[in-house]
């Protein structure tokens, strides 16, 4: 696999700073060699230059910096088209404001193609607010309403060319769910398999359902990977802590059948905040969970897609 590894250094979306300096925790805890060992060939882009601004404003008083990740979403839009035309880009974030821009562009390489996207959101949040329902103003909390063609983005953020149809959207650790986005999910059908669901069924049951269906419509498959997927005893660095995330080993779990269904052709890291890490340890987790994703495994196993 040719991986591009881009560095979004972002910030602007979270409530706390230090999301900027997620994508160096991620190459200091030595992402590329643990791609290059596994066989990959790794394009390193280095990090995106902020984007210029152009004004901008929505009536909703609460939000913060919308001209910034409106130019983000912008940006990234095209750097997201342009590098899954060939290979595996990896966004190193930031904070998750800019699957707004990543998730619009390999849309639109999608929609050129002919295949459809699916989208494998990992989170303990549904980040499905819209510029109106968000009460925090914080604009991680809202790219899935953006890039699943919501209502409510135009003025801002830029046209969608091609939203992604909830129907493809799966995600795997939810535990809070603000009101507004209670009422987004049943209006819009994304399916939502929260940390009950998990302890109920167990994460294997729920991926291979949804990765069945991604199969069997010749999909694409791009993965968000939250920090705050994980339980924040194993992942402590992210500033939207809750209690009762993903193990270790289900998070692993995840990724290695992610791997051995070779659906995945896009992958964001987002959320890690060096600031608030314990030695590096969750740098190192998100290293090993890619690395899981991307062909690691302790033995070799009979071959079986998923
Ligand atoms: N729903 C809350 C809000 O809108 O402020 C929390 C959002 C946190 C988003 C993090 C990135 O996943
Ligand atoms: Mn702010
Ligand atoms: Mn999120
Ligand atoms: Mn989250």
């Amino acid at each position: 696999m040719h991986c591009k590894l881009i560095g979004v250094p972002i910030q602007e979306g979270a409530s706390r700073l230090g999301c900027e300096m997620g994508p160096s925790a991620l190459r200091v805890a030595g992402l590329e060699a643990a791609l290059s060992e596994l066989g990959h060939q790794v394009n390193e882009l280095g990090n995106l230059p902020p984007p210029a601004l152009q004004p901008c404003s929505h009536p909703n008083a609460a939000i913060h910096h919308l001209p910034e990740i409106a130019a983000w979403t912008r940006l990234l839009d095209e750097v997201a088209y342009r590098e899954s035309g060939d290979g595996m880009p990896i966004f190193l974030g930031g904070d998750h404001a800019l699957s707004a821009g990543t998730v619009a562009g390999v849309a639109r390489r999608a929609a050129e193609t002919g295949r459809p996207l699916f989208v494998l959101w990992l989170d303990a949040h549904t980040d499905l607010h819209s510029l109106e329902t968000t009460e925090s103003g914080n604009l991680h909390g809202v790219p899935v309403a953006y890039f699943t063609g919501q209502a409510g983005f135009a003025g801002s953020f830029p046209p969608l060319a091609a939203p992604v149809d909830p129907g493809n959207v799966c995600m795997i650790g939810i535990r809070s769910v603000d009101p507004a986005e209670r009422e987004a999910v049943a209006r819009t059908g994304i399916t939502v398999h929260d940390m009950r669901s998990i302890d109920e069924h167990g994460v294997a049951a729920l991926l291979r359902g949804f990765l069945e269906k991604v199969a069997e419509a010749d999909g694409l498959l791009h993965v968000s990977l939250d920090v705050d997927f994980l339980d924040p005893a194993v992942a402590p660095a992210v500033g939207t802590t809750v209690p009762g995330g993903a193990s270790f080993r289900e998070a692993h779990l995840v990724m290695e059948m992610l791997h051995d269904s070779g659906l995945v052709s896009s992958l964001d890291l987002v959320e890690l905040n060096p600031f608030l890490d314990e030695r590096g340890r969750t740098a190192t987790l998100l290293v090993d969970l890619t690395a899981s994703l991307m062909g690691r495994k302790v033995l070799d196993r009979p071959t079986r897609s998923f």
